[in-house]
């Protein structure tokens, strides 16, 4: 049962970019409201939406399309094949390939339920399932083999019967296989305000301790975590089967529990301080981005993330505040934000001579966009932040 801390109040689907035609259509929407289970720590949206109304084949979804997702994917399938060199390699969540890519085709299987982006690994003669990840899926894979890794960055905490998925990597992972799990860390979004990691797609922010929880069920055990720089801060989480006399279970482990219960993850107060400091967060942008506009400086938006529609459509930042997005995701391009209906449009390097302020809905990736946009800076340019708080930069 989830104990409710945080309304994000009516939401549309994240990644359901409108066409011109349907722009004045009624978008589909549903209350995003965030609770804690209070037994195991597990955080969670409470009304979820069906699956396949937000993967399907019009994913618009790349992890190509940052530079730092690319490098982050190249330095730890160089460090699986280092340390657990597997025969057999199954991704879950295959993307468009940016992971999978690094590994041969004959060791590695891809798992990707949306059709568009599967198509591309298949294409690139990836072996790839486009299936959502179940036990069904788990029974044909295993015909190839048992996987002596699985690895799954940013998906999990996508799926929301957690029976399933452990019953499944139960059936894929070899005895001493290994599991890896990276999502955005629960304590990093706490201790930064990233209310934005709440959207329908993220069904679950996972913290070590819940997950530790969790797959206990499931005669699994965390034996290694790391802290990453990914999607804002994230764990990356090492598991094996609890039978497995491979992988000691070293420090990590315990030290990201400690530093998570001592920031107050049981109880229940650290949640409601989070929704104070949300509530807060929501004037404080609203406040820079109207006076900003009061003095008719252009603002846009830059990287059409699906956390920026948690943003724009909690703080009801629409039209009148930003003038529109730039994205390098072609299937986002000359579309409209879902709800706020901001227009998309195609990167090009921004200049100060028709921007003034740049909103960073792509705020987990400040070093890489401040990188490429220095001429911007250098003449004055400015961006907006709402994490840890909202200021200019
Ligand atoms: P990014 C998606 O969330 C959805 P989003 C999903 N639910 C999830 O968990 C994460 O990804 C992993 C653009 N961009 O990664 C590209 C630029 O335009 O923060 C992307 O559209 N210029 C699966 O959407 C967006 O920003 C740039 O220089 O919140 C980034 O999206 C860069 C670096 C990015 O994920």
């Amino acid at each position: 049962m989830y104990k409710k801390f945080l309304n994000l109040g009516l939401q549309p689907l994240a990644n359901s970019y409108l066409n011109k035609k349907n722009l004045n259509k009624k978008e589909q929407s549903f209350k995003l409201e965030v609770g804690v289970d209070m037994k195991n720590f597990l955080v969670s949206i409470i009304n979820t939406v069906p699956k396949t109304k937000m993967f399907n084949q019009r994913y618009p979804y790349k992890s190509s399309a940052s530079k730092t997702m690319k490098s982050s994917f190249l330095e730890i399938s160089k460090k699986i094949k280092k340390i657990f060199n597997p025969n057999l390699i199954v991704e879950i969540g295959s993307n468009d390939g940016a992971f999978i890519k690094n590994f041969e085709r004959s060791k590695s299987i891809g798992v990707e339920p949306c059709k568009n982006l599967a198509r591309i690994t298949k294409k690139n003669n990836y072996r790839t399932f486009s299936e959502f990840w179940n036990c069904k899926l788990a029974r044909k894979i295993i015909k190839f083999g048992k996987a002596d890794v699985i690895y799954s960055a940013n998906t999990l905490s996508h799926i929301k019967d957690l029976n399933e998925i452990f019953r499944a990597i139960n059936i894929v992972l070899n005895e001493d296989g290994v599991l890896i799990i990276e999502d955005p860390s629960l304590l990093e979004c706490l201790k930064s305000v990233a209310y934005d990691q709440f959207y329908c797609e993220h069904i679950y922010v996972f913290s070590s301790l819940a997950l530790k929880n969790v797959l206990q069920n499931f005669n699994l055990i965390i034996f290694n975590i790391e802290n990453t720089k990914t999607h804002g801060g994230s764990n990356r989480y090492y598991i094996k089967k609890s039978s497995s006399k491979k992988n000691k279970i070293n420090s990590s482990v315990n030290n990201e529990i400690n530093k998570e219960i001592k920031f107050g993850l049981k109880k229940f107060s650290t949640y409601k301080k989070f929704e104070k400091k949300v509530s807060i967060s929501k004037i404080k942008l609203v406040n820079i981005i109207k006076r900003l506009k009061n003095r008719n400086f252009t603002i846009i938006g830059y990287g059409a993330t699906a956390k920026s529609c948690t943003v724009l459509n909690y703080c009801k930042i629409g039209t009148k505040l930003i003038d529109y997005f730039y994205d390098t995701t072609p299937n986002k391009i000359n579309k409209y934000l879902p709800g706020s209906k901001i227009k998309v449009k195609k990167y090009k390097e921004l200049n100060k001579k028709n921007v003034d302020f740049a909103y960073l809905g792509a705020w987990n990736f400040k070093k890489e966009i401040f990188k490429k946009e220095k001429k911007f800076l250098l003449n004055g340019g400015k961006f907006i932040t709402h994490v840890p708080y909202p200021k200019i930069i």
